[in-house]
């Protein structure tokens, strides 16, 4: 039978048919009854099914690293978090949480630490990803409310992604806005300083200069205001500070943007012109020292044009994590309250403490996320408990976080699996995971769906919200956390809501507080009478207390730390389409290290020649605040001056390659967010001595200067780099795979440098190492495929002659490789994408390789060779 639930990765919040197959597994599909993807799943989901089963899993407490029991456990971090209170006061202990959390979770830790502790150092991941865009939507329009809907992607005439890949961080809600555009002909936008995936549809490309969209909206407004596409009734009625936002915007240089004046000028004309236009923005907006004032400056020209609340129109922020939405309705960060209420305003705080009948509440913010780890390194908490996040990876500067977690007195980690930051940790806690748990999400657009389990939780693991409450019940308050189910925190949350109905503001879901839980179908608030079409601010109403939105004035800054000659690069980060963060997970799934299995960085072809950087060489990267060796991607994507490099690898995975390592935790004064996509670094090659490659049934821990691993079908598979050889090849090599007796085959070639040890059983292959003096070139998908199925064959690298080499893998759901595709568009002249599809099946399962697809075939034919 079918369960329907929720995929546990991006905002976009699809539906998912899970069908158990008794053996602890699952078969994966899309529902196709959900409104946010009627059936389709990106390759992330696609693969969720591998990334079930129990290897690896956290399956008991740990104190100090060894294996403990529940009640130790709860017992110890009930004292310490009491005795921190006791002796330092509430100031004295965080929690720091996460945008995927359940919104139960979410909910039992918010009244914890904001009502029972009294303290409100709580704060999320959401720091590093909303945060500026909950300020900037407060700021405009009194409570953080996102106006729109998905639909409304189908609907405008002008999509305008900022700061968005959308291909690759919301792939089914790219294809519903692709789908729309084949229809109806919608033109598409995109503001990024890279060329990514998503611009395979941008009918404009904006290649901004990292940090300067304050001064490209501010010429939105400016052209708005010129060319007569200022609604005027609109803003007469209900709009304030529309004259004090344009006088910033004249004076506000779109110099800085760096774009041509033709293009600038195509875009003002687009926007000005069009009535239906939809902003759709992210983190190149979010992730700024000047967040706040991108976002505001966004929604000033969706103000002054009245294109907000109808259908086709409205500024956009799509959400990342699944629940991040959840997370600012349940006021999970430390500068929120509950159900959008306010932390500020007493009257909302005396509310929610008499709902909660707490004992205690703080009387105002507490510290933001980059604060509480410096507090924690100080020695100002001394109690802190990490839930479902991994921020020795995630938070910039991110070896002074971990050195900090490792200062701290006391640190609890809740988490599913081992991590760089439960490692840290002084009490581990294993939780439940996607699956097995239940609950609640809230999407992108407003859509409350449910996490629904359907496999039994291994003996074990508890449910996050039931470990809060355990603590809590051990802290002296458990009659106000004595759920026995996260229905009934559900509907303590709804009730809840109903404060936030009375004073006006938005989030009021009181009508689901008696709602059939289990039976819960997707739901888009608001609901019952308010509910009015779904949308916000279409009748002019806003959340603020005169009812008017405000128009706020921008002065563009640039990204904090400034570029000079020692450090001449800006480093640019974020995801790629097949990994989630830190890979805890998506890395668990063979089908989703094929696209790309190691980090790297993306450098322009003439800084790479400046540098004397070969394509596929290894780079080093520095900062003040640390270092990082990644592969060199020689590529016009990005512009020079500029690299890319993306987030997802650890510790665990490629020590080397964990890139918020290098970024500086320099934040936006008004919502704390940090600058993750602007650090200032120098590039230099590094020169080792050798290159490897290996592959294994097993995992591999190297000792070498530079290794990154990956999983395969078939094991494992691992780059390597050192900076000078073993004295003894092949003792290395056993030592690598843990093979002290296998059977060693071997062929050198003394002239090239290069050796090639199998190591095999039977006749069949267990691990194999390619080494040479260069980066080894091989082809890697082949050799994945014949371990363990053959013996010396596997040494020749490659297919034998006259057998195609399928090339690297790039749709990753059917496992069909770049020469294949390649092959087949230059031998039968294919023309699209869909000709691709019915040639050799690529991009017909999650379709979220198209836009590279469609980029082979804009390659000129001698290219593509
Ligand atoms: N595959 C995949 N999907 C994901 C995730 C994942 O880990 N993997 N994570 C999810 C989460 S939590 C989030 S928050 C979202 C993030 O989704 P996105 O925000 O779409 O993803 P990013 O790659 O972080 O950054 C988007 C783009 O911002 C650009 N950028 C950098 N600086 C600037 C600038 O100054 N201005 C502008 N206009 N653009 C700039 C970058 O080049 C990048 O292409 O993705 C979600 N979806
Ligand atoms: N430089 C740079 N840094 C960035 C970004 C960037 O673009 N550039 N993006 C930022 C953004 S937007 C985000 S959202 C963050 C993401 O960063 P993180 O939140 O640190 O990344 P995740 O890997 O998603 O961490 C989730 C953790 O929860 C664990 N987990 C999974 N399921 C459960 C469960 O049911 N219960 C519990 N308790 N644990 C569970 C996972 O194993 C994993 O360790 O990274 C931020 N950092
Ligand atoms: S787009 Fe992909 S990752 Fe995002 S919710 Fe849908 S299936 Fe999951
Ligand atoms: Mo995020």
């Amino acid at each position: 039978m079918s369960i329907r639930t929720t995929c546990p990765y991006c905002g976009v919040g699809c539906g998912i048919l899970a069908t158990p197959d008794g053996t602890g597994g699952a078969r994966i599909a899309g529902d196709p009854d959900h409104p946010a993807n009627r059936g389709r799943l990106c390759s992330k989901g696609a693969a969720l099914g591998q990334t079930l089963g129990l290897e690896g899993r956290l399956l008991c407490p740990l104190i100090a690293g060894r294996p403990a029991g529940w009640d130790a456990a709860l017992d110890l971090v009930a004292q310490r978090f009491a005795a921190a209170l006791e002796e330092h006061g509430p100031d004295s202990v965080a929690f720091y949480l996460s945008g995927q959390m359940l919104t139960e979770d979410y909910y039992v830790a918010n009244k914890l630490m904001k009502g029972y502790m009294g303290s409100a150092n709580v704060d999320t991941n959401s720091r590093l990803c909303m945060a500026s865009t909950v300020a900037g939507h407060r700021r405009a329009f009194g409570t953080d409310t996102v106006p729109g809907l998905y639909e409304d992607l189908e609907l405008a005439d002008l999509v305008v992604l900022a700061g968005s890949n959308l291909a690759w961080c919301h792939p089914v809600l790219y294809q519903r806005l692709a789908a729309a555009r084949a229809a109806r002909g919608t033109k598409v936008v995109v503001i990024d300083p890279r060329r990514t995936a998503t611009c395979e549809i941008a009918d404009l490309h904006l290649p901004i200069m990292p940090g300067s969209d304050a001064a490209l909206f501010n010429a939105v407004l400016t052209a708005l205001a010129d060319r007569g596409a200022v609604d005027h009734a609109f803003v007469a009625a209900h709009v304030a500070g529309f004259d004090a936002a344009l006088a910033a915007a004249r004076a506000s240089d779109p110099g800085t943007t760096g774009l041509r004046t033709a293009d600038l000028s195509i875009f003002l004309d687009w926007f000005c012109s069009t009535e239906r236009v939809v902003t759709v923005f992210s983190q190149g907006i979010n992730q700024s020292s000047s967040g706040t004032d991108k976002v505001n400056a966004i929604l000033n020209c969706h103000l002054a044009s009245g294109r907000i609340g109808r259908p086709g129109t409205g500024p956009f922020s799509v959400t990342g994590q699944p629940n991040a939405m959840g997370g600012r309705e349940v006021g999970g960060m430390a500068n929120t309250l509950a159900c959008h209420l306010e932390i500020e305003n007493p009257a909302h705080r005396a509310a929610v403490q008499a709902f909660w009948g707490s004992p205690r509440m703080p009387q105002g913010p507490g510290l933001k996320a980059v604060e509480m780890f410096r507090a924690a390194a100080h020695g100002q908490i001394r109690a802190l408990w990490i839930i479902h996040t991994n921020p020795a990876v995630s938070m910039p500067d991110a070896d002074a976080v971990a050195a900090a977690i490792r200062l701290c007195d006391f640190v609890v980690v809740s988490d599913i699996t081992r991590t760089d930051t439960t490692r840290l940790a002084d009490v581990v806690l294993p939780a439940t995971a996607w699956g097995e748990k239940s609950g609640t999400v809230t999407n992108s657009d407003r859509t409350i769906s449910r996490q629904r389990p359907f496999l039994s939780a291994p003996e074990g693991p508890r449910d996050d919200w039931r470990i809060l409450a355990d603590v809590a019940g051990r802290m002296g308050w458990g009659e106000a956390f004595g759920w026995t189910s996260p229905a009934e925190v559900f509907a303590e949350h709804a009730a809840l809501s109903s404060i936030a109905g009375q004073m006006g503001l938005d989030f009021d879901i009181s009508d689901l507080a008696a709602c059939d839980y289990d039976t819960l179908p997707p739901t888009r608030w608001p609901v019952g009478p308010r509910r009015r079409g779904g949308r916000f601010f279409g009748d002019g109403r806003f959340f603020t207390p005169d009812h008017r939105a405000r128009m706020v004035p921008v002065t563009p800054r640039p990204p904090a730390v400034a570029t000079g000659p020692r450090r001449r690069f800006r480093l640019n980060t974020g995801r790629i389409r097949d990994q989630w963060h830190t890979m805890t997970r998506s890395g668990r799934a063979p089908a989703l290290s094929r696209h790309i299995a190691e980090p790297f960085v993306e450098i322009h072809p003439v800084d790479a020649a400046d540098l004397g950087l070969e394509p596929a060489a290894l780079a080093r990267l520095s900062t003040p605040q640390g270092r990082a060796i990644l592969r060199v991607a020689v590529t016009d994507r990005v512009q020079r001056g500029q690299v890319f490099a993306p987030i997802h690898w650890t510790a665990d995975t490629a020590p080397t390659g964990r890139i918020d390592a290098l970024v500086a935790s320099v934040t936006d004064p008004i919502s704390g967010q940090p600058e993750s996509k602007a650090a200032v670094v120098t590039v230099a090659p590094l020169a080792p001595a050798w290159y490897g490659f290996a592959v294994a049934r097993t995992s591999m821990n190297p000792d070498a200067v530079y290794w990154a691993r990956a999983r395969t079908e078939t094991g494992w598979r691992c780059e390597l780099a050192g900076m000078s050889p073993p004295a003894d090849w092949e003792a290395w090599a056993r030592s690598l795979f843990g093979l002290p007796d296998a059977c060693c085959l071997r062929v050198e070639d003394p002239g090239r440098g290069s050796l090639r040890l199998a190591f095999t059983e039977e006749g069949r292959s267990l691990a194999a190492l390619f080494v040479a003096p260069e980066p080894v070139e091989l082809a890697r998908d082949h050799v994945v495929a014949l371990l363990g199925t053959a013996g010396a064959e596997i040494l020749a690298g490659r297919p034998a002659q006259g057998q195609p080499d399928p090339g690297p893998t790039l749709c990753s759901c059917l496992n069909v490789g770049r020469n294949t595709i390649l092959r087949a568009i230059s031998e039968r002249g294919l023309r699209s994408v869909e000709a691709i599809g019915s040639a050799v099946q690529a991009g017909t399962a999650c379709g979220g390789c198209r836009p590279e697809l469609a980029a082979l075939l804009a390659m000129r034919p001698e290219a593509a060779e």
